[in-house]
């Protein structure tokens, strides 16, 4: 849903402290409306009304800013504030972002366009806008204390400089970066071509979001800004597996998805079923002769990779990071590994004191997927999400694309699964089970037994306590 509000309004919100404001009450009635969303949906793609014409992209789980025109510069108000963001359904976290949102919404311009941002500080301690990728002023930087002062708690700041290459960019604070970006502080911005550069395909379906990640105990609301490296939400636009929209595509699709990396590790992504390249980069656009087909790119820290393939492939494909961890949802991590450890009898003890006590991770963790344990409100499981198959067993940076005859061009819902042709899905064997084949004598040679007849020497796995595992 969107809402509007009107400069009076947000004035009023603010109270006396505008009156103060840096910006003259002149410039300040020349402000552009606030506009605001809360909806997690993704929202379809905003086609120009005004100003050169353009494809637009697709935030996922995310939407793009509406500007004005005036006087042929294209005008946008930002509101740095605290926004309540659904993560999944069943969880929610109390984040800082921008225009109701984390991250903030898209900004969408051409090559060539002359931008001025306002940015309206609604959070408690100061801030600054740096344009990530971009070519502008030293002053327009948005480098707390280097190329300008903070943006004080109340206070209005513009920014203005014209789109001068094409490409896929960011924005985020440069004012108390470590908390600010930790609370889901950071947006995309795109700069479409103005001509059609032979370096840049034209696509039927154009993708955008950014990875971020969080620290939130499961139940609690608020992200530690402490937390270094043991993130427990890794997430794609502040939305976690099964929360994240999957990409919906027409067969035969050119289809392009931008991915911007603000966490602090990097991320292998990667898609199944079909080849990408890399065309493009926050640097730019890559050289054709430089473009070699991949599965997986890894997306390091402060950087965007633009990734672009044909979905000539029909069906439900898998799309994640390749982290195994990163496709996990918040649990505690110094977990001791259980696997191949026997505890019936010490469950059983257990048992008699505690009935409701479960043994979990003995034959691998997979059961902690079909549990159905009992969870603090406010946090949702660590591997979750249902296929039409049975559990996916997955969380975190986890989505789908799902490339179908029958999707019309523009339209962007979700088809549902994908329906088989019969006989293309992986069965269960139903013949005779020849006996495995053996060396000659002792079937475990080399293990030593002990008089019960198991192997004396069993091998524990445990991950020491405190280690990241990331
Ligand atoms: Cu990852």
């Amino acid at each position: 849903m969107s809402t509007r509000r009107d400069f009076f309004k947000l004035a009023g919100i603010a109270g006396g402290a505008l009156a103060a404001s840096s910006v003259s009450k002149v410039a300040m009635a020349a402000l552009p409306e606030t506009v605001t969303q809360t909806s997690p949906d993704t929202m379809p793609p905003l086609q120009p009304k005004t100003g050169r014409p353009y494809n637009p992209v697709v935030t996922l789980n995310g939407w793009t800013l509406p500007w004005r025109m005036n006087n042929g510069v294209k005008e946008f108000h930002l509101v740095a504030e605290p926004v309540v963001r659904e993560m999944a359904l069943g969880m929610k976290a109390h984040l800082w972002g921008y225009n109701g949102q984390s991250p903030g919404p898209t900004i969408e311009v051409v090559e060539g366009d002359r931008v001025r941002i306002f940015v309206t500080n609604r959070l408690p301690e100061h801030t600054s806008v740096h344009w990530h990728g971009q070519r502008l002023p030293n002053g327009m930087d948005g480098v707390s204390g280097l190329t300008q002062p903070s943006i004080q708690p109340g206070k209005t700041f513009v920014y203005e400089f014209v789109a001068r290459r094409p490409g896929t960019f960011m924005y985020h604070p440069h004012a108390d970066e470590m908390t600010q970006m930790a609370m889901g502080m950071m947006g995309s911005w795109i700069t479409h071509p103005k001509n059609r550069p032979p370096q840049i395909d034209e696509v039927d379906r154009d993708f955008i979001f950014l990875l971020n990640a969080y620290d939130i105990e499961p139940g609690a609301f608020k992200p530690n800004i402490m937390t270094m490296t043991d993130f427990n939400l890794w997430s794609w636009n502040s939305r976690i597996f099964p929360g994240i929209d999957t990409l919906n595509v027409r067969k035969n699709d050119r289809v392009r998805i931008r991915i911007g990396n603000l966490t602090m590790t990097n991320h292998p992504i990667h898609i199944h079923g079909h080849e990408f390249t890399v065309t493009g980069t926050d640097g730019g656009p890559v050289p054709r002769t430089a473009r070699w087909p991949e599965v997986t790119t890894d997306v390091a820290v402060g950087q965007m990779r633009q990734i672009e393939f044909v979905a000539d492939e029909e069906g439900d494909w898998a799309f994640h990071c390749h982290k195994s961890h990163h496709t996990m949802n918040a649990m505690g991590h110094n977990v001791p590994s259980m696997i191949g450890v026997d505890h019936k009898d010490v469950a059983d003890k257990i048992n008699k004191l505690i009935p409701s006590y479960m043994t979990m991770g003995d034959k691998g963790m997979a059961d902690m997927g079909a549990m159905e344990m009992p969870l603090p409100d406010n946090t949702i499981p660590m591997m979750t999400g249902e296929g039409p198959f049975g559990g996916l067993e997955m969380g975190g940076m986890f989505s789908v694309v799902k490339v179908r005859k029958g999707q019309k061009p523009g339209d962007y819902k979700d088809p549902g699964w994908y329906k088989h042709p019969k006989g293309t899905v992986a069965y269960e064997y139903g013949g005779p089970v020849a006996a495995a084949p053996r060396q000659p004598g002792d079937a475990h040679a080399g293990m030593k037994h002990g008089s019960h007849g198991k192997p004396e020497v069993e091998v524990q796995v445990r991950k020491p306590q405190g280690h990241s595992g990331h």
